[in-house]
């Protein structure tokens, strides 16, 4: 549906026009608040100012997107999909105004509006279509996929209910549905770009003119999936790519009118509502698989509707199915979407009718799977009934897919029937079950882990197996990264500031190894000092919100000790807040004058717990329960606070993040596959206690052991630990016995309220291993106290871990994976 020659010019002439400057902005920013949004300068309040200023950035972003899409289909190269259930974008007006440069702008243009821009900007809903690390990641990943003007498109779900918003009423969580999309000025809506999505039905044989025999999935329920899009900008680059976001919807003629003229309308809406259903709401586990009917739905929905775009597109081409590795890279962010690899080979197979092993070839030289854990309960396993009943063919083709590899297996293998159980896709439980990280492996060409530790550990733990049969070369290790625009520049506009009046520019934003050069100044008093004052002011920033929010004053002296993660058993929050209650004890046993020898403390936790994970709501109950008691002994004043921060979330991360003194990553080693925030911290200046787990292993050798404070075991001990609690043979440690006896003793509310998390200490045999932990925990708390007290010593500690940050720009990681694993080149940037 192009325009056709003779009249491109006149359209031509009335293309929109990027604004020149200031005076065209607020003219932009007047008239979508006067037309768009239909308000005026009577009505007009922070929230119909951001609307102004989201849509006339929008506009400018716009431009360039159509452009960018144009510039892809003009050139037709290899195109990478991040496929992703999660993207965890948080606020997109101040990421749009600072990608395309228009920070100043912006901010004077709005001031002599009568806006501040924070207000502002601080009016945006996040959208917040992820859970933790994973989504996150994913977010980090589309800025830099656009930064480094890679054709790249993400493919996910457009929940209607992203996560949950947190409460705390009575020092509990309690979960209330997070409606994001009252006004959302940054998707559109492609209400012409459709797919209808079938589930249930049946496969019928038929054999066609050749004597062929075709399978026909058919007769089943039709929905339909509808794209939403949002433009990525990346930095200083006019790139800006796509993000597809699917909704689900009653497809056309799906709707009951044997219901509806039977007088049954109300049947007839449940219907639809059903239909609508499927992308109603993100599921709010972190790293638990709970198993469920619609979301394996929601798999299969989101799946189907980005594989047969992907296809559509490639067709458009009229290039041979033999080139479509060299066009297409899909890569599949954890097993969610696995069912990818089937479906593509069921579209070619069923549909485009090429042959089994043609049709193989492509699917995996296509696909690359990243797995980000190695949790027994977040590994997917879908029953076998439940995809027989709504996915029949699938399922056929899934047997087919083990069928073939299995015969590879006994080949190179003969006779080794454990291995081939231990190989096979299917589980031999009761009911079967589908292994989705096998078949995730086995359709795919290259399965990364995510940090050193832990792509070590998949390869001889839970894939070992695969590795003794394909060979070590179908795994590798991309270690995970950040975003330096989002999470220094945005989150910390100062320090940015600073770095770059030193190194000459921002160019370090899009080469993150030239921090290094900030190695020179280690001994320049002046900037050593504002480096400081900029530390401070971000605490006292976070001392203010503490006070509005939770009405606790903390000094913004105080060594500001933080954890803020998605609550979770193997992260350990218990293990913080049992060392809290020790230092509690501590302080009451000091005289006046041992107190004046120490450091004042304020903890400060957020996260969310899956609404239902019993342990994790309990450890957050526990929190509050000491800050209750800690927050109003007056006999402890400065010397100990302890906050939780209701809510946790992107935007509230890009404020507390530069503020912290020392942040706490302290899962049992060999748990956290990554982590991100632990970059974070870092690169916003804060120093890190942690074990030797995930990410933490390689901060460490990139800023080195003076500047990091390691404690704890390590993940090879960690079987032989566990296999000792189960025997009994593990003493409790004297310290957190004395911990468990305060708990007990009904200090911090009904004791009974925590006699699970207790219970999981001795009877439950310690699972991650607190106890083993917790005096080596406390040894090092200490040291980080003497550290705190050399300001000197840890201003240098903190710029030299900032110097040495470099290599976790997820440009880096971004660039490791088109070169080992897609295989795509940047694309010529677009006037
Ligand atoms: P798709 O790849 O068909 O989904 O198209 C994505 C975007 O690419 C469209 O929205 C257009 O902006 C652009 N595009 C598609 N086809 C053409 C073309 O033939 N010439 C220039 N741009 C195109
Ligand atoms: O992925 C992050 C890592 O940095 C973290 O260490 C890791 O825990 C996180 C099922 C997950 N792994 N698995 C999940 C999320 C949702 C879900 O439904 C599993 N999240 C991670 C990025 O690599």
């Amino acid at each position: 549906a192009s325009i056709p020659e003779q009249l491109r010019d006149t359209w031509r002439k009335l293309s929109a026009a990027e604004f020149a400057g200031k005076e065209d902005f607020q003219r932009e920013v007047v008239r979508h608040i006067e037309t768009t949004l239909a308000r005026s300068l009577y009505n007009c309040d922070d929230g119909a100012a951001y609307g102004g200023a989201a849509l006339a950035v929008r506009d400018q972003l716009v431009i360039r997107w159509n452009k960018t899409q144009q510039n892809q289909t003009i050139r037709d190269q290899k195109r990478v999909y991040y496929l992703s259930l999660e993207f965890l974008m948080g606020r997109a007006l101040d990421n749009s105004i600072l990608n395309l440069d228009v920070k100043d702008m912006a901010r004077d243009g709005m001031g002599e509006l009568g806006f501040r821009i924070e207000d502002v900007i601080s009016q945006e809903h996040d959208a917040a279509l992820g859970n933790g690390g994973l989504g996150r990641l994913a977010a980090c990943f589309l800025d830099c996929l656009a930064t480094l003007n890679y054709p790249a498109w993400g493919y996910g779900l457009r929940y209607k209910y992203g996560i949950f918003k947190q409460e705390i009423v009575d020092g509990y969580q309690v979960e209330t549905p997070d409606y994001w999309l009252d006004f959302n000025p940054w998707e559109f809506p492609r209400h012409d770009v459709t797919v209808d999505i079938m589930f249930y039905g049946h496969v019928n044989q038929y054999t066609d003119e050749n004597g062929k025999v075709v399978k026909v999935w058919e007769g089943g329920e039709i929905v339909k999936a509808v794209a939403h899009d949002v433009p990525i900008p990346g930095y200083k680059t006019n790139t800006v790519n796509n993000l597809r976001l699917w909704a689900s919807q009653p497809a056309s003629g799906e709707f009951d009118f044997q219901k509806f003229n039977s007088g049954d309308y109300e049947g007839s809406i449940r219907d639809q509502q059903r239909a609508e259903t499927i992308s109603a709401v993100l599921y709010p586990n972190d790293n638990i698989d709970a198993g469920k009917e619609l979301r394996l739905k929601q798999q299969y929905f989101w799946v189907a509707a980005s594989l047969h775009d992907i296809v559509r597109r490639f067709k458009k081409t009229h290039r041979p199915w033999s080139e479509f590795s060299d066009q297409v890279a899909i890569q599949l962010n954890d097993t969610h979407p696995t069912l990818a690899i089937v479906e593509l080979q069921r579209i070619l197979v069923d549909v485009e009718t090429l042959h089994w092993d043609e049709a193989w070839d492509i699917v995996t030289s296509t696909f690359g799977y990243t797995n980000h854990t190695v949790l027994p309960e977040a590994l997917e396993k879908w029953p076998v009934p439940l995809v027989q009943h709504l996915l029949p063919r699938h399922l056929q083709i899934i047997y087919e897919i083990n069928l073939y590899f299995l015969q590879q297996v006994e080949k190179k293998f003969p006779k080794n029937r454990e291995m081939l159980r231990n190989l096979s896709i299917i589980e031999e439980s009761q009911p079967q079950v589908i292994r989705m990280a096998f078949l995730a492996i086995i359709g795919s060409h290259k399965v990364n882990g995510v940090a050193e530790l832990h792509s070590d550990l998949i390869k001889s733990t839970i894939f070992k197996d695969f590795v003794a049969f394909y060979g070590p070369d179908k795994f590798t290790n991309v270690t995970n990264g950040i975003t330096p625009r989002r999470w220094l520049h945005q989150a910390n506009p100062k320090l940015s500031d600073l770095i770059s009046s030193k190194l000459g520019g921002y160019e370090f934003l899009k080469d993150l190894s030239q921090l290094e050069n900030l190695k020179k100044f280690l001994n320049d008093k002046e900037f050593v000092k504002d480096w400081m004052d900029i530390k401070l002011a971000n605490k006292v920033r976070l001392a203010k919100y503490i006070k509005e929010t939770n009405g606790i004053a903390v000094n913004p002296h105080a060594l500001f000790d933080i954890q803020v993660k998605r609550i979770h058993e193997y992260k350990r929050q218990q293990m913080n807040i049992f060392g809290v209650i020790y230092r509690y004890l501590q302080i009451k046993e000091m005289s006046l004058e041992e107190r004046k020898n120490l450091v004042p403390r304020a903890f400060i936790f957020g996260g969310k717990a899956a609404p239902g994970y019993w342990m994790a709501k309990t450890i957050i109950k526990l929190i509050n329960g000491v800050g209750d008691v800690v927050n109003n002994d007056k006999d402890i004043g400065d010397l100990l606070k302890v906050v939780f921060l209701e809510d946790y979330n992107v935007s509230k991360a890009e404020m507390i993040i530069p503020a912290s003194d020392i942040s706490e990553h302290i899962s049992t080693a060999g748990t956290e596959a990554s982590g991100t925030s632990n970059m974070k911290f870092v690169l916003n200046g804060g120093l890190i206690i942690g074990t030797m787990d995930g990410a933490n292993i390689e901060i460490t050798r990139e800023i080195g052991e003076e500047n990091i404070f390691l404690f704890g075991n390590v993940a090879e001990n960690v079987e032989d630990l566990r296999h000792a609690h189960r025997f009994g043979k593990v003493e409790m440690d004297p310290k957190l016995k004395k911990v468990c006896d305060t708990i007990n003793s009904g200090l911090f509310g009904d004791a009974n309220i925590y006699a699970g998390l207790l219970s999981s200490l001795t009877t439950g045999c310690d699972y991650y291993l607190v106890s083993d932990d917790f005096s080596s925990y406390l040894t090092t708390q200490d040291l980080v106290d003497e550290a705190f007290k050399d300001k000197d010593g840890w201003a240098e500690k903190s710029i030299s871990s900032v110097a040495l940050m470099g290599f976790f720009s997820a440009d880096r990681c971004i660039n490791e994976y088109a070169d080992m694993i897609w295989n795509v080149e940047p694309l010529p940037e677009h006037k």
